[in-house]
């Protein structure tokens, strides 16, 4: 048989790891770490050894599936075309545009077509119902991103080589790999190097993680005070005088409102909001603000509350303040070799208000919690079909039930995935997606969060099955179907029909406008290296990924967006609403709910997927509901009983683990789990793994500045059963 061997890099997580996959026909047989890239391969994991077991996964989708009574038939795609046009333009025709919705998940931003032709969908259809997975991830990033430096897409890259102290926030990188929004291939080990050499690493998170437990200094704040912790800090800087002068005064604005801002809060109290001991802030505070060089990085655990964007700022601020951007040890700005602030800036959506809750849009998308009640409830606007571009809400976002049974209540729900999950149950029709490993993509948009200038085409390692369709073209001939110009360009969809019959009639299938037509012009217009743009045929040439230049600092004034060139420390709305949380009572958990859910992932999950998958997980393994040995022993729960975790939305049951990792106080499941995939085409009876935490958070109150759920500090009640 023909054997191949084809470098690329896996597209789970934004580790990118280079990997070198062997080929025998058209199956993968071996996916190993590319140890030839010279950047991104040492986070390579499990998951991303076994990715061929999902193109193999044998419940995939292969063809279009129509839904027909409780169960699915395969059609062809001329017919699931036909069917959602004429469905989608009959609504259009009687409610509008925004009688369609869409939600796209984390996935779609590892394709290098997939959200720019989904945008040109969207634009065509002209709906402004628009639902992203930032509101359960990074909203509070872009937020800061957009006030403070005047773009929702500046990503800072951590310079860790550099680095004599790191303050790590709400993330776990020994397990998630370092990869939030930005690529530091092998950062966790990078990091733990330069502990060797002296560094210190102070990690915040309110379990003793697997990165805690290699860390220096571990503080267990309460789930959701951040704030007050990164508050205290910059009280404690800026009180003390140490921060960096030049900076305070010459990058940024702003600084006189924060000292307004501490001046009002007391130490005392926002040791005791976030539950650290105000002489440990103090210390920590004193020894980051005078290490030669450090940085703050804030990740998921910090976002996902009520002040969670305010937590965010004060995480930049404090690198603001101390002299840390754009210095070695700190965050830089990479440029990349594509322009994405720029593009970006392009790609904005044009402002919407929510119907029902009057809310602006964060990052182009409304947010997933609001999502169930534009589905059922009725008057103009109305969502009454919906697409799922890769994702699973259902799971993934707050109230799952919810928005289960808002799924169930749409006229027409399209489902573009790999396989059927929990989310997808009611769909009407299943349209297969292409796996990675058998698609090529050039990752441009995402070149500017490499910890160095690098540029790797994604080459594709098989060929997809023949009825499997990339979102691109899905995207596209559904416009077209729908007699809809996508990107809302009227004679885009007659041009790309003149490509097809051109490329039909020369048999140069690249003659066809696709996204290929993209990446050259991005290639062709990038930015020079050394005084030289990169070809083309210079990335085709280093399949294992090419360093284009050395790490520069210097950039980050240049890439600042804001009107005056500055860093703005101290947006208004953030102070506002740091006053806000300052003026609320001291946390405390409400009656019959006194535990606080917190969260945690999995290194061989990848959110809500791969959880089913053999290579990675024993059959039969499930989440658990980890509890402090003493909140254990008050409940009469011991390790392996059967536990009911309860709060005002939902309840769940599942297995105890006693376990000291947590603070007292906090519970927690592991996110992802309870997601059921389901069998349309070999009609088996749907296999589940575990249970849906999510089910038990409330999607009603959010961070009001990014639109988040308290997706990792909700209240719960925990009792054993029988
Ligand atoms: N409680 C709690 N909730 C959380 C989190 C948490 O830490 N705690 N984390 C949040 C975070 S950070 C995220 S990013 C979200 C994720 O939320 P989502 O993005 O909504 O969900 P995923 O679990 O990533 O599911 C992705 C789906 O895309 C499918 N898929 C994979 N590749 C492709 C592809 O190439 N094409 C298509 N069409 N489909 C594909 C998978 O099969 C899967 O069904 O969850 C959030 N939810
Ligand atoms: N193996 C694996 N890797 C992944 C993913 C995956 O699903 N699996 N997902 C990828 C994605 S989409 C993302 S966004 C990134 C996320 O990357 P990270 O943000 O690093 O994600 P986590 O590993 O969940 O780390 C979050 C930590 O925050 C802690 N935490 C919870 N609540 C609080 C709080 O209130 N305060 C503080 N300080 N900490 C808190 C949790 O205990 C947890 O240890 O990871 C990416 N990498
Ligand atoms: S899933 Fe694993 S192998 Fe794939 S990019 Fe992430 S860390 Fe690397
Ligand atoms: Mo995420």
């Amino acid at each position: 048989m023909n054997t191949k061997t084809v470098h690329t890099f896996c597209r789970y997580c934004l580790a990118s790891c280079g990997i070198e996959v062997t080929v025998e026909g058209n199956r993968v047989t071996k996916i190993s770490p590319d140890k030839q890239n010279p950047h991104t391969w040492q986070d390579f994991c499990a998951k991303g050894r076994t990715a061929n077991q999902l193109v193999e996964h044998p419940r995939r989708i292969l063809n279009p599936m129509r839904r027909v009574g409780d169960t699915y038939v395969e059609a062809t795609w001329d017919e699931a075309f036909t069917d959602i046009a004429a469905r989608m333009n009959a609504l259009i025709d009687a409610d509008g545009p925004d009688a369609i919705g869409l939600y796209y998940g984390n996935p779609s931003g590892f394709s290098s077509s997939n959200i720019v032709f989904m945008n040109g969908w969207l634009d065509a259809v002209g709906t402004n119902n628009r639902y992203a997975v930032g509101s359960v991830d990074q909203n509070a990033w872009h937020v800061v991103a957009d006030a403070m430096y005047g773009s929702l897409v500046m990503a800072p890259v951590s310079d860790i080589d550099n680095c004599d102290y790191f303050l790590l926030v709400g993330t776990n990188p020994a397990v998630s790999a370092w990869n939030w929004l930005e690529t530091v291939p092998g950062g966790w080990r990078r990091a733990l190097d330069r502990q060797r050499h002296g560094a210190r690493i102070v990690v915040v998170d309110p379990l003793r993680t697997e990165s805690v437990e290699k860390a220096d200094v571990h503080l267990a704040v309460r789930p959701g005070q951040d704030w007050a912790l990164l508050l205290a800090m910059v009280k404690v800087i800026l009180d003390e005088g140490l921060e960096h002068e030049q900076d305070c005064t010459e990058l940024a604005t702003g600084v006189a409102e924060l000292r307004m801002l501490v001046a009002h809060a007391d130490l005392d109290d926002l040791a005791s909001r976030c539950d650290v001991a105000r002489t440990q802030i103090e210390r920590v505070a004193r020894e980051f603000a005078t290490a030669r060089a450090a940085m703050v990085v804030t990740r998921t655990g910090v976002s996902m509350h009520l002040g969670g964007t305010v937590a965010e700022w004060l995480g930049h601020v404090l690198n603001v303040i101390t002299g840390r951007m754009d210095r070695p040890g700190g965050r830089r700005f990479e440029p990349g070799y594509v322009d994405a602030i720029r593009l970006g800036a392009l790609a904005k959506a044009k402002p919407h208000k929510s119907r029902l809750l009057d809310r602006d849009m964060v990052a182009g998308a409304h947010a997933l919690s609001e999502l169930p009640a534009e589905i059922t409830t009725a008057g103009p606007g109305q969502i009454r079909a919906m697409v799922i571009n890769c994702g699973n809400p259902v799971v993934s976002g707050p109230d799952g039930a919810k928005l289960d049974s808002a799924f169930e209540q749409l006229d027409l729900l399209v489902a573009i995935d790999l396989v059927q999950r929990e989310s997808h149950r009611h769909a009407h029709w299943l349209l297969p997606a292409v796996h990675w490993l058998e698609r090529d993509d050039l990752l441009s948009f995402t070149s500017a969060m490499h910890d160095e200038p690098y540029v790797q085409y994604g080459a594709k390692a098989v060929e997809p099955p023949p009825g499997a369709r990339q979102e691109w073209r899905i995207f596209t001939d559904l416009a077209i179907a729908m007699r809809k110009p996508l990107f809302g360009a009227k004679g885009v969809n007659g041009f790309i029909g003149a490509t097809r019959r051109v490329a039909r009639l020369t048999r140069r299938p690249s003659m066809e406008f696709g996204p290929h037509w993209i990446d050259r012009l991005l290639v062709a217009t990038s930015r020079k290296f050394n005084g030289r743009r990169v070809k083309w045929r210079d990335i085709m040439a280093n399949p294992h990924g090419l360093v284009l230049g050395e790490r520069e600092f210097g950039h980050f004034r240049e890439a600042l967006r804001t009107e005056d060139k500055k860093v703005h420390a101290a947006p208004p709305e953030f102070v506002e609403r740091a006053r806000e949380l300052l003026a609320e009572p001291h946390p405390g958990p409400p009656e019959g709910y006194p535990f606080q859910l917190a969260g945690r992932r999995n290194r061989h999950s990848m959110n809500s997927w791969l959880n089913e998958l053999p290579g990675l997980h024993p059959s039969g393994k499930m989440n658990e509901v980890v509890i402090h040995p003493d909140d254990a022993a008050a409940l009469g729960v011991t390790d392996g009983d059967r536990v009911r975790v309860f709060s005002a939305v939902g309840a769940i049951e599942l297995a105890a683990s006693v376990d000291d990792r947590p603070r007292r106080g906090v519970v927690v499941v592991d996110h992802g789990w309870g997601s059921r995939i389901f069998d349309p085409r070999g009609k088996q009876a749907p296999e589940s793994f575990g249970v849906n935490r999510n089910l038990l958070i409330d999607g009603g109150p959010v961070d009001p500045l990014s639109q988040t759920s308290a997706l990792s500090s909700s209240y719960v009640g925990v009792e054993r059963i029988g």
